[in-house]
């Protein structure tokens, strides 16, 4: 009977395991591709997975709330429409011996490489369609999918393949290959006495992945953080006048995150050393300059959505996709692609009042601004009949970057720049 294993996907660079947070099939159940499978919670984002292919689920082999790695073996669907006969510990056993004739997620060679693909989601069939059919990663990416959320579907790839010439493909029986994933390793704590009267309370599993990612991120990279302070009075005034004329006119809001984000990337294109990433003795400057924006999610957590080439967008262009992006990530409605491949982070702690701040590196980049809050402060100015004291709005900006290949001179420049870049605001922008 020919079978297809249902393993735990790759939902992103750093992401290892995942929660099946619920299965909307049961065994049995007959699924069409694209039918909703299963919900999986990572550290990040929480994704419903569809089904890569038609068939009946014969085996579900963990339960709601396991914690199972990437590339595990999940649920078994026959293709045939049949029950399977095997126990689930057959199933489990076949899977490791790579002796269970079925389609399989991971494979030599498999188009499937998070270090290569853009941010796209290819279901198990797709990518051992593309395999068989020697479709190119480039090709891949560059078909439309008319799945949920542009998702690239078997019609859609068999329907390319056809007008290549090529002769339609059939997924080959193939042997699967489970992973080892590694999990994610939690030192033994220093004991701590409780108190009678004191409150324990459970990390959930998001905060113990941010938890371990923070640790992470201190050992990895040495952090320093410098400061500066910017008169950004200019801009303050620029947005308050066009503030309102701006909503008529794009619908959006504007506020002055986009306004930091385009200094940001204008400054990272300018310092490409502050947008790359460490691996092992080498620098990969980064050619995409990807900015991540920190969101403070209504239920207390945090999320980091990603504004992509934010360089080659203007500054509607930037407005637009941070807004789509926060509400997105209040609502939960962020696809895993959209929190992936940031190169660099702001985090506007402005929003709380905060003025400074040490943030930590969201690994693998190397280097994180926190922005404070605009104030308006006595400030001496010098004109052509002497010094006065003026009212501006200033605000100070907290960059934290990774010592190892940032020096004191390289961040306080780029630092520099990105103040300069907001206190040379045009004031005659149009909108
Ligand atoms: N100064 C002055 N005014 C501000 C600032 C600053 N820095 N930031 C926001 N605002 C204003 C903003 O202009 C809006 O004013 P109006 O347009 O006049 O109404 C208002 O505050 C509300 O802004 P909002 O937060 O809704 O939108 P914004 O585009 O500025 O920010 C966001 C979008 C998604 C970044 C934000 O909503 C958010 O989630 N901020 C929290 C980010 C966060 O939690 N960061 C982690 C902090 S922890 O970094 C950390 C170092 C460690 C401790």
């Amino acid at each position: 009977m020919a079978s297809f294993n249902i393993v735990m996907p790759k939902l992103g660079e750093s992401i290892q395991e995942g929660t099946i947070t619920k299965w909307f099939v049961k065994e049995g159940d007959t699924v069409e591709e694209d039918d909703m499978l299963f919900e999986v919670a990572t550290d990040k984002v929480d994704s419903e997975i569809p089904s890569p292919v038609d068939g009946v689920i014969t085996k579900i082999l963990y339960a709601e709330d396991s914690l199972v790695a990437v590339g595990e073996v999940l649920a078994v669907i026959s293709l045939d429409g049949e029950q399977e006969e095997t126990s689930t510990e057959e199933v489990a056993e076949e899977t490791k011996t790579e002796k269970a004739e079925t389609v399989s997620e991971e494979s030599e060679n498999s188009v499937d490489d998070s270090r290569k693909l853009s941010n796209r989601f290819y279901s198990p069939l797709v990518k051992t369609i593309a395999k068989e059919e020697n479709v190119s990663l480039e090709e891949l990416e560059s078909i439309e999918g008319t799945g949920a959320g542009g998702r690239v579907q078997k019609k859609d790839i068999l329907a390319y393949i056809e007008n290549k010439g090529t002769a339609a493909p059939v997924a080959k029986a193939q042997p699967a290959k489970t992973t080892s994933a590694p999990v994610v390793e939690r030192k033994a704590p220093m004991p701590v006495s409780i108190g009678a009267g004191d409150a324990v309370i459970e990390m959930d599993r998001v905060r113990k992945l941010i938890a371990d990612h923070m640790v992470m991120s201190k050992k990895v990279s040495p952090h320093v953080t410098s400061v500066v302070e910017a008169d950004v009075t200019e801009l303050v005034l620029w947005r308050n006048k066009n503030k309102n004329a701006f909503q008529e006119k794009y619908g959006d809001k504007i506020t002055f995150m986009p306004i930091f984000t385009e200094a940001v990337a204008a400054a990272l294109a300018e310092y490409p050393l502050v947008n790359s990433s460490v691996d092992g003795d080498k620098i990969i400057l980064k050619k995409d300059i990807n900015v991540g924006i920190a969101v403070a999610k209504p239920d207390g957590n945090l999320i980091v959505p990603v504004i992509k080439n934010a360089e080659q967008r203007n500054l509607i262009g930037i407005t637009k996709e941070l807004n789509r992006l926060a509400n997105a990530a209040r609502t939960n409605k962020l696809e895993p692609a959209e929190i992936q491949g940031g190169t660099f982070t702001i985090t506007n702690f402005g929003s709380f009042g905060n003025i400074i701040g040490t943030p930590i590196i969201s690994q693998p980049q190397v280097a994180i601004l926190a922005t404070g809050i605009i104030e308006k402060k006595p400030a001496v100015l010098e004109t052509p009949s002497g010094d006065v004291i003026a009212i501006r709005h200033k605000m100070y900006l907290s960059l934290s970057y990774d010592h190892r290949i940032i020096d004191g001179a390289l961040g306080g420049a780029f630092l520099r720049r990105i103040a300069d870049l907001l206190e040379q605001f045009d004031t005659n922008r149009a909108i």
